[in-house]
């Protein structure tokens, strides 16, 4: 058994008021994860806040649980809470930070390699796919039954954070994984439908906006474009929608790694994506205060990018010097 799963089952099932929260800007493997662990705990008989600072985004109002999701932590006594897919406890968001940095007893469960083991038990498997991954393997300790509910939060984070089963985070385990929960209720083609298959006209636009902005650096090896407010406000697009972009660049022929620079307000966010070994998004991320996987990873910067693209550049150009 995992170093971290014994203790946490444990803490769990001597809990009675649990706290489950996920990062912010959620993406499927952070609802799915929290909603999963919601769900279970739950059903054994716990009382639960599921809290998300960002709140649900329309697109996910489909995942099992997260019509729960509340955007701060409820008040009353809690004895434990949980972070799902956070990184670090700022992950959790700037006001909840304080609240869970204060609780005595808080739970870790990530598979981000840069976890830095913030929690009082901290379950962190940097070669799992994804959270929802992780969970699973809880849920089984905590002795949950899968229902159909618990196993489509856990396959979606799955197929999420594995690009539908296509990076190279996707083992043997992760099949095993899917079978269970399909076997469990889990619809694959539902799932896909609601991930992949409901894009909106405007997200096209911005698409189309973002790729006449596209440039290539380094022989054609560094793809960048960028999503300005300017470009959110002609294509009637929302920011989420600009997140795609940065996995369409990365997938051009010869691109090693994709740059994608959104505009938010007072900084900008920086998604990183590499597809070459040599080049660890997730150290380059960290130069500049941010982090993530390997092979995705982002930052946050509060200068202007002019400011940042030279040395954002520099640092990958030292790492693909390496790729042969
Ligand atoms: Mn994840």
């Amino acid at each position: 058994m995992k170093a971290g799963l014994a203790e946490i089952a444990k803490a769990l099932l001597g809990a009675q008021r649990v706290v489950v929260l996920s990062h912010i800007n959620p993406d499927p493997d952070a609802h799915g994860s929290s909603s999963a662990l919601a769900l279970a705990l739950k059903s054994l008989g716990k009382t639960v806040a599921l809290v998300n600072e960002s709140g649900l985004s329309q697109r996910f109002a489909w995942i099992p649980g997260v019509k729960d999701l509340v955007t701060s932590v409820p008040s009353g006594n809690w004895d434990v809470m949980v972070c799902c897919d956070c990184g670090d406890a700022k992950r959790v968001g700037d006001k909840i930070k304080d609240v869970v940095l204060a609780h005595p007893l808080v739970i870790n469960i990530d598979h981000h390699a840069s976890n830095d083991n913030f929690g009082r038990h901290n379950l962190v498997v940097a070669t799992a796919s994804s959270t929802c991954e992780v969970i699973l393997e809880l849920l089984d300790v905590l002795g949950v039954t899968l229902s159909k509910d618990i196993a489509t939060c856990i396959y979606t984070g799955i197929s999420s954070d594995t690009g539908s089963f296509r990076y190279s985070s996707t083992s043997a385990g992760v099949f095993a994984a899917a079978k269970r929960v399909v076997e469990a209720g889990a619809d694959p083609f539902s799932v896909a439908q609601n991930l992949y298959a409901r894009n909106s006209l405007a997200a096209l636009k911005l698409q189309s906006e973002a790729l006449g902005q596209l440039k290539l650096e380094l022989q054609g090896r560094v793809a960048v474009t960028k999503v300005t407010y300017g470009m959110l406000k002609t294509s009637g697009a929302d920011k989420e929608d600009a997140d795609v972009m940065v996995d369409v660049i990365r997938d051009i022929e010869g691109v090693q790694v994709a740059l994608l620079l959104k505009e938010d307000s007072g900084f900008w966010r920086v998604s990183l994506r590499s597809r070459v070994a040599q080049v660890d998004v997730a150290e380059v991320a960290a130069e500049f205060g941010g982090g993530g996987h390997k092979a995705a990873a982002g930052l946050r910067w509060r200068k202007g990018v002019e400011d940042l693209m030279p040395q954002l550049l520099a640092e990958i150009e030292k790492r693909l010097a390496l790729v042969r």
